[in-house]
């Protein structure tokens, strides 16, 4: 049990109402699908209507009928800072009176490159707006330096939208992937090999059956997108040396771990890198990058093409360098400790309910999961209660706590979040434990 410091006399909220969000989601419906523009706001692995935000600050949001919230969520990863941080909105004020944008190269672009490059193993990197175009251009990029199309990636890794990375295991381990989601051409999929993740037999197995047709291993260096699951001892490393010996690459996928769980990230060896989220300080920034001989590839240093109209935008850029400037090592230092207090506080609340619980928490990036066996992979994930967790989640909201809508999520903390906002948290754990308590009885 951690020291949660004095606890303020803040009670927690009774559940409150939110007719304003309530208004907002169904106008919003008419012209945005499912009134969302990104599926997992929209609330559906937790039932229920999405709040609607108006503004935040520090470690808070407050939604359009007045309700705060402490943050566990920070825009899935980027506000690492805390929302609003004064550094950030400096650098976006001063950048915005230079203009929004000029489709042309700026020094402060450069920078940002050189930053990454000096904090990461990369030696080279290409600034993109998502993450998505970061881990597409890198699979291009690998598939040209290759001449292979064929991909491998892990079941419950999320690297993007791209259509070959919506593809579903196929019957056998090794088999060639298929659509797992309409719009998706099999064709798209046919080139990408689904296997468990935390298993290198099953890697083993797919280059076996496909020789010569690996062009890279895609994986996220920690999952986060089934739940935060830690990669066995020396999985990436081992993940790199199978790649090496079958003529492939690894990219490894840090658009979540990527300056969050440490200032370079994780940083396990690969070839190729992505990243996003922290980079850009909540503005759309994200980029690819490692070895130059694979990067001066990329055009117009080489034939692959890859571009993007606001690529280094300078807004994105500014927040971005802002951001990672004020990442020192105390901000990494309260990003661990608070990761380490919620989620002793957590498995407080949760076991003095009775709920059965694991959580998960290989860095800061950390998560909890309904059930007590252990999560090694997405079939683990998969086994927890979510009907559980979505009473938690929404009885933490109720208590002024925004956690991921979702169980296969990770739990983001942000160096805003102090001893006060620890306190409300704890606060919020006992009701939300004994909620889930009840679904499951
Ligand atoms: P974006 O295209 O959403 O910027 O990044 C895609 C992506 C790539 N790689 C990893 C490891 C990621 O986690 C993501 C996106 N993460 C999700 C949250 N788990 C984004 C949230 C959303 O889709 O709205």
């Amino acid at each position: 049990m951690c020291d949660a410091g004095p606890v303020t006399d803040r009670q927690p909220q009774a559940a409150p109402n939110r007719p304003a969000s309530s208004a907002a989601i169904a106008r919003a419906a008419r012209v945005i699908p499912g009134g969302v523009n990104s599926p997992v706001r929209a609330f559906r692995g937790v039932g229920g209507d999405p709040v609607f935000i108006a503004e935040a600050s520090g470690a808070r949001m407050t939604d359009v009928d007045g309700n705060t919230y402490v943050d566990l969520v920070g825009s899935w990863g980027p506000l690492i800072l805390g929302h609003a941080h004064p550094d950030v909105v400096r650098a976006l004020h001063d950048a915005a009176a230079r203009g929004t944008s000029y489709g042309a190269p700026t020094l402060a672009e450069v920078e940002l490159a050189e930053l990454i490059v000096e904090r990461t193993p990369c030696e080279m990197v290409r600034l993109v707006s998502s993450g998505t175009e970061a881990t597409m251009s890198a699979v291009r990029l690998a598939r040209a330096a290759t001449g292979r199309d064929a991909i491998i990636k892990f079941a419950g890794c999320y690297h993007g939208h791209a259509d070959y990375f919506l593809a579903e295991a196929g019957s056998g381990v090794a088999t060639l992937g298929h659509p797992d989601s309409p719009g998706v051409p099999a064709a798209a999929a046919a080139d990408t090999i689904v296997v468990p993740y935390n298993d290198l037999n099953a890697v083993e197995a797919a280059f076996a059956a496909h020789p010569g047709r690996i062009a890279a291993i895609i994986t996220e260096a920690q999952p986060g997108n089934m739940g935060a699951v830690a990669p066995l001892d020396g999985f990436n490393e081992k993940l790199h040396s199978i790649a090496r010996a079958r003529g492939a690459l690894l990219i490894s996928d840090e658009v979540m771990t990527g300056f969050r769980v440490g200032p370079g990230g994780l940083a396990a060896p690969a070839d190729l890198y992505t990243y996003g989220k922290v980079m850009g300080g909540g503005l759309p920034a994200a980029a690819f990058g490692g070895r130059a001989d694979l990067m001066n590839r990329i055009s117009p240093a080489g034939p692959v093409y890859q571009a993007g109209t606001l690529s280094g935008n300078p807004l994105a850029v500014a927040a971005g360098l802002a951001t990672l400037r004020a990442c020192d090592a105390e901000v990494y230092r309260t990003l661990d400790a608070t990761a380490a207090a919620i989620a002793d506080l957590a498995t407080e609340a949760l076991t003095k309910a009775g709920v059965p619980h694991r959580v998960s928490a290989p860095s800061n990036l950390f998560s909890v999961f309904f059930t007590e066996d252990p999560v090694t992979d997405f079939e683990g994930a998969k086994r927890q209660d979510t009907e559980a967790y979505g009473a938690f989640f929404h009885a933490m909201l109720d208590h002024g706590v925004y956690l991921p809508p979702s169980a296969f999520e990770c739990w983001f903390t942000s160096a805003a979040i102090d001893e006060e906002a620890l306190s409300h948290i704890e606060q919020a754990l006992q009701p939300a434990a004994e909620a889930a308590a009840k679904v499951r009885s």
